[in-house]
């Protein structure tokens, strides 16, 4: 393991301080920003984070803000999802598409106001396709990143510590819904949502001055709840079945191989750049898709190149995410895996980094 190199381009967050006290030991680049990894050791952080409360900086799932009378009529062309029932103070997970129907990135919408929209996303430079969409159809609308950053707060005693910080209202908050609560002057949307299953909260700090304070704020306030610092984790979100765009995941891919169909709405998304091609392929159905598999055997190491899944010599697809769970004893695994093998229980040979195993499709994510 080598370290990371600071720069300028290599940007920290808001939080940046607080991870670093907090002892943070790995860090990845999402959006060329700072996203911490471990803590402790994936492992410890995985039990922690099921039993207790965890403060994530997820600064680096950048907002793209669009502003304006054709605000909604742009988010309309990114998405097959249909957002014409979408409210404000509605979050939406959203496929984003290319002309091909090709995933370009797979966000968090968020709708402000009828006229104001975030767009919080995975990890691919949104921001540039947007606003290429924006002055290429001339439409009345602004585009940019603000200086909002999410603080995600998950753990099956989230809401007791944001009750603590932010008043009882914060249970009131319902699932990929949002309410604003006042920190230090300023307003703040607080959802529930967040990149586990564990339940939880994120909010979206808007300035990075304070930042530090209620991160602060919310250790003081969690101490005998055993509060630690943590990040997005690796098992956890392979048991819950959570993608990870550029890993699961490229341009390369449709929804419907990705197992987002039951997002995209294509025939009535009217205005989705990708509609034409999604509509195509959406008729004949996707000849591979992501399934969740078990490795056999020792735990394996990270997957980071596509272990190719065979049967015979015949190559199936590929394993892109795996990590060995402690709670079900098996490697768990995200892959695509092609349509004639992809029924439950098929096994397959995957070519791990450390050799060769047996990989066997699974029915459903392990939650
Ligand atoms: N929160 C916010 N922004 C983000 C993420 C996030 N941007 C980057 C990344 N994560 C985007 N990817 C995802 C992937 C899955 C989910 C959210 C963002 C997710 N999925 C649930 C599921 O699949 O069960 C719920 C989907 C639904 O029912 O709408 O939560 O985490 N702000």
């Amino acid at each position: 393991m080598t370290l990371i190199s600071p720069s300028r381009r290599l940007r920290r967050t808001p939080f940046s301080q607080g991870v670093e006290a907090a002892g943070v030991k790995a860090y990845t680049v999402y959006n060329r920003m700072l996203l911490p990894t471990v803590f402790d050791s994936v492992e410890a952080d995985y039990h922690h984070l099921k039993q207790h409360v965890q403060v994530w900086d997820v600064s680096c799932e950048r907002q793209v803000e669009l502003r304006g009378p054709d605000a909604g009529r742009l988010m309309q062309m990114l998405t097959p999802r249909d957002l014409r029932g979408m409210l404000p103070g509605q979050c939406l997970y959203i496929p984003i598409v290319d002309e091909t129907g090709g995933m370009l990135n797979d966000p968090v919408a968020v709708k402000l106001s009828e006229d104001r929209f975030w767009i919080s996303i995975a990890d691919s430079d949104l921001l540039l396709w947007v606003k290429g969409i924006a002055n290429g159809y001339r439409l009345d609308v602004l585009v940019d990143e603000p200086d909002v950053s999410p603080l995600a707060v998950q753990g099956p005693k989230a809401e007791d510590l944001m009750e603590r910080v932010f008043g009882e209202r914060v249970r009131d908050i319902r699932f990929f819904r949002f309410d604003l609560f006042q920190f230090e002057g300023r307003d703040l949307a607080i959802a529930r949502s967040g990149y586990s299953k564990q339940g939880g909260f994120e909010i979206y700090v808007d300035g990075t001055d304070i930042g530090m304070p209620l991160w602060n704020l919310l250790f003081q306030a969690g101490a005998d709840l055993n509060v630690r610092a943590g990040c997005p984790n690796l098992i956890e979100r392979i048991e819950s079945g959570l993608l990870s765009y550029g890993n699961d995941m490229t341009d390369d891919n449709t929804p419907h191989e990705c197992g987002l169909g039951r997002f995209c709405d294509t025939q009535t998304a009217i205005g989705c750049i990708g509609r034409d091609a999604l509509l195509r392929v959406a008729k004949e159905g996707p000849v591979q898709q992501i399934r969740p598999l078990a490795i056999e055997g020792d735990p394996v190491g990270p997957c980071d190149r596509p272990w190719g899944l065979y049967a015979g010599d015949v190559r199936l697809g590929q394993i892109t995410s795996a990590a060995w769970s402690p709670d079900f004893n098996i490697n768990v695994a995200i892959g695509m895996v092609r349509i004639t093998h992809w029924g439950v229980g098929t096994r397959l040979r995957v070519e791990t980094d450390d050799g060769e195993r047996a990989a066997t499709v699974q029915a459903g994510f392990w939650n």
